[in-house]
């Protein structure tokens, strides 16, 4: 990594001067104008007004633990009830850091939120990940303590993909597990994935639209499977149960390798072995 940067796009909105070595800032939560809170107020109605027919149960009984309806997240509170429930930690950092300082967050339990919020007129896309992407979209499921097992799991993983030249298959796996996981809960598919739960129109098009592919999880699949990352996912994988996720982790370094030497399969194509969910 070089100097306060790292290996990290240009042109990102945070202020990386302010951080730490490990990418961590105080999230001094007095500073935000009341402007934030309104535009945190308004993310989080329109999203929550979606969570009862779209969202996972768990997704949703995380969220009634946290107390994130009357503005910003004050992330010491929100950490406090966090850590009762699985042990985890938010800690606030100034936008995507790099990722072998992700990973080791991640494998502490500690899970990097974006400090800053989207102005109004950014309300429907943003390109980075915001503190209402972060904190309403992946906080909620860190309450749920097999998908919080996975990814302690996970972010362990990222020394030894690191190593192996593997780190594409792995952020495959965060990508279509952690960003735009399905899980069928009686028979419905519903939406954990924090890449959907923080967007209206991909929260409609991953769990009701006619268009997008719908494949039943299998490690070996995803960990081949590349992704858009500035467009709706045309293909989605679906979860039974979030332990899954937690027993892929276990052989995963030989399905590192062996992805990382197999070709990959683009975004919306069918593969041999896909197992459509309807
Ligand atoms: N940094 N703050 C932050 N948030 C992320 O979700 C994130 C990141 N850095 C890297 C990254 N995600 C992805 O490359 C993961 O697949 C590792
Ligand atoms: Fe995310």
């Amino acid at each position: 990594m070089d100097g306060s940067r790292g290996n990290l796009p240009a042109g990102l909105r945070g202020d990386y001067a302010a951080a730490g070595p490990d990418f961590t800032l105080p999230q001094d939560w007095a500073a935000y104008p009341p402007a934030d809170h309104a535009t945190w107020r308004r993310l989080y109605a329109r999203q929550t007004a979606l969570l009862p027919r779209h969202a996972a149960a768990a997704f949703r009984a995380g969220l009634a633990r946290l107390d994130f309806a009357t503005g910003v997240p004050d992330f010491a509170q929100a950490s406090a009830r966090l850590r009762a429930a699985t042990g985890w930690a938010l800690v606030a950092v100034p936008g995507l850091i790099p990722e072998d300082a992700f990973f080791a967050h991640l494998a502490a339990r500690r899970f990097p939120v974006t400090h800053w919020i989207r102005r109004p007129e950014e309300l429907d896309y943003i390109v980075e990940p915001d503190i209402f992407h972060d904190a309403f979209g992946h906080v909620p499921l860190l309450t749920q303590p097999a998908f919080a097992r996975f990814l302690e799991a996970y972010g362990r993983l990222g020394e030894t993909a690191a190593r192996i030249g593997a780190l594409q298959p792995l952020a495959r796996l965060y990508w279509h597990m952690v960003e735009f996981g399905l899980i069928r809960e009686a028979g419905a598919l519903r939406a954990y994935g924090a890449g959907i739960l923080s967007s209206s129109a991909e929260t409609l098009h991953a769990t009701a639209g006619a268009a997008p592919r719908r494949l039943r999880f299998d490690v070996r699949r995803v960990l081949r499977s590349d992704y858009f990352i500035d467009d709706l996912q045309p293909t989605y994988f679906v979860i039974d149960d979030y332990a899954d996720l937690f027993d892929a982790t276990q052989d995963l370094p030989a399905l590192l390798a062996e992805a990382r030497d197999a070709a990959p399969i683009p975004p919306g194509a069918a593969a041999p072995g896909d197992q459509p969910v309807t």
